[in-house]
C-alpha cells in the first residue's frame, strides 16, 4: 500500500482553495498554522482575530471561529476575547504592516503587558494587498510602489526587526522569526508556531512567530526569483532564529 504523503489538515474547510497570487506564502504559512491547531487538538477552543491584508482570507480556509479586526487592531480584539473568555486559545493572523505599522501600538503594548495571546505576523517587506506600498519592513534600497527609487535611508530610515524588538518586550515568553524558503525551514517554521501555541497554553505569557513570506506579484518577480530574494536578500537582513524562549532562558 502506498504512503501517504499528503494529508489536509482536519480543521481546513472542506473544499477550501486557496486564492493567493502563484509563489505566495500565506498559504504555506496558513496550512502550517492549521496543522498546529490540529496536532494540538485546539479546534473546538480556539477563537482567530485576523487582520486586514492578504491575512484576512484566513476565514476561508481554516474551520475556528474568527473575528475580523479593522486594520492593525487584531491584537486589541485578541487581547479583549482572551481577557473575556481566558480558557479560550486566541491568536492574530497578521501582516507586517498590520501588525508592526498600523497596529504597531497595540501589538507591542500588548506583549509589553504579557497578554496570554499568540501572534502570527507575515513579513512581505511591503504592503501586499494594496499594490506592495513601503512598509515597517522595506528593505533599505527596495523599489516599491511608493519608493519607485529605492527605499532611501535619509528618507525613510531603517526597516524594522520585529522579531528582536518584541523579544525585548518583558512580557513576551518567546519571539521567534522563521523562513518558508527550504523544506527544512518550512519544518522549523511549524516547531516554532507549535512551540509559540503551547508558550500560551502553558499561560506563559505573549508568543510571537515572524514568517519570512515571498510577494512575486507585487516584487514583480517569477515565484522562483521570489523564493531566491528571500533566501539571498531578505534572511540576511531578516535573520531566522530565536530570539525568546524564557523557558530556555534565551534573550537577544
Ligand atoms: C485604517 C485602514 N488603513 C488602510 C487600509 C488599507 N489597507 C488594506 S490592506 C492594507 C495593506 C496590508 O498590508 P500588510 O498588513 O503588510 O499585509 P499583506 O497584505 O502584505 O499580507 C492596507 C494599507 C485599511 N483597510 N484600513
Amino acid at each position: 500500500m502506498a504512503t501517504q504523503v499528503f494529508k489536509v489538515p482536519d480543521i481546513m474547510i472542506d473544499g477550501f482553495k486557496f486564492g493567493f497570487c502563484p509563489g505566495c506564502d500565506h498559504g504555506v504559512a496558513m496550512r502550517l498554522v492549521a496543522e498546529c491547531l490540529d496536532e494540538l487538538n485546539l479546534q473546538e477552543n480556539t477563537i482567530c482575530a485576523s487582520a486586514i491584508g492578504c491575512s484576512v482570507c484566513i476565514y476561508d480556509y481554516i474551520n475556528v471561529d474568527t473575528i475580523e479586526a479593522p486594520h492593525g487592531r487584531a491584537i486589541a480584539e485578541a487581547t479583549g476575547v482572551k481577557r473575556a473568555k481566558p480558557d479560550k486559545f486566541v491568536f492574530t493572523y497578521q501582516g507586517d504592516g498590520d501588525f508592526a505599522s498600523i497596529g504597531l501600538a497595540e501589538s507591542m503594548h500588548a506583549a509589553l503587558r504579557g497578554e496570554k495571546i499568540s501572534a502570527i505576523c507575515i513579513n512581505n517587506t511591503n504592503y501586499g494587498m494594496t499594490g506592495g506600498q513601503l512598509g515597517p519592513t522595506t528593505m533599505v534600497g527596495q523599489v516599491t510602489t511608493t519608493s519607485p527609487t529605492g527605499r532611501n535611508l535619509e528618507y525613510y530610515g531603517y526597516p524594522m526587526k520585529i522579531a528582536e524588538q518584541f523579544a525585548l518586550c518583558d512580557g513576551v515568553a518567546f519571539s521567534a522569526r522563521v523562513s518558508l524558503d527550504t523544506v527544512p525551514n518550512i519544518r522549523k517554521a511549524k516547531a516554532a508556531i507549535k512551540k509559540a501555541f503551547e508558550y500560551q497554553i502553558k499561560g506563559l505569557g505573549f508568543s510571537f512567530v515572524e514568517i519570512l513570506s515571498s510577494c512575486p506579484t507585487n516584487w514583480r518577480m517569477t515565484p522562483q526569483k521570489a523564493h531566491d530574494r528571500v533566501r539571498d536578500e531578505m534572511m540576511k537582513v531578516f535573520v531566522p532564529g530565536v530570539y525568546k524562549d524564557i523557558l530556555e532562558s534565551k534573550q537577544v
